[in-house]
């Protein structure tokens, strides 16, 4: 080997070495220390309805590494509702879940902890009564709004305004899907929906540019 030889092999065995040592991911965690907020928190949704996103949690060790394992107890601290489940377990990415309902208060506090922790992480969320009525335009070439939420048992109507030929077309949903509208340049559709979930619709003339749901909630 000529001496440049050596010199690169010395560079290597030293970035080897040093990565060794830092440990990197490779070591376990040490025990937890600490709790943060990973996903959930202040949400806006409807009375009595789980909210979207689950709640969730990141345990920590001294390092910041996550830990997997770890049991997290959820409680309500303000405002109705409830959490389910009660306790989880983090995963391997150091996240533990619970879905949360907000009942019929504007306003819910939620406690995350684990024991022998002295932090707790708090999560904030807000509900309001759910519209019983949407309104969606049809125009050219969009619906707007393009998401609407309902009450169960409410109304959407779009009204059309464009010039050129539409139609409300229902793709995706609790079955039975509600009734399709005609292909028309003028008038309004009504749907009113009882089954509550996610509906998707799309303009089957401009299937690509014109798409739309409405959510029912309870
Ligand atoms: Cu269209």
């Amino acid at each position: 080997m000529t001496r440049r030889h050596w010199v690169r092999w010395g560079v290597l065995v030293g970035i080897v070495w040093a990565s060794g040592c830092n440990g990197g991911g490779t070591q376990p965690p040490g025990p937890p220390t600490n709790l943060v907020t990973s996903g959930g928190d202040g949400q806006n949704w409807y009375f009595n309805n789980p909210l979207p996103t689950p709640l969730s949690v990141t345990v920590l060790d001294a390092n910041g590494r996550a830990v997997p394992g770890v049991v997290v107890t959820w409680a309500v601290t303000q405002g109705g509702g409830g959490v389910t489940p009660a306790q989880s377990t983090t995963n391997a990415n150091g996240v533990a879940t619970t879905s949360d309902s907000i009942g019929s208060s504007t306003l819910q506090k939620v406690n995350a902890s684990v024991t022998g922790l002295p932090n707790a992480a708090t999560l904030t969320e807000a509900a309001s009564a759910p519209p019983t009525t949407a309104s969606v335009a049809v125009a050219d070439f969009s619906f707007s709004p393009t998401a609407v939420v309902i009450q169960t048992g409410g109304t959407v109507t779009w009204t059309w305004g464009g010039a050129a030929l539409h139609n409300v077309t229902y793709d995706g949903g609790p079955t039975p899907l509600p009734t399709n509208s005609g292909t028309q340049a003028t008038g309004t559709h009504q749907n009113t929906i009882t089954t509550v979930g996610r509906y998707t619709y799309h303009c089957s003339v401009h299937p690509t540019q014109m798409t739309g749901s409405v959510t029912v909630v309870h």
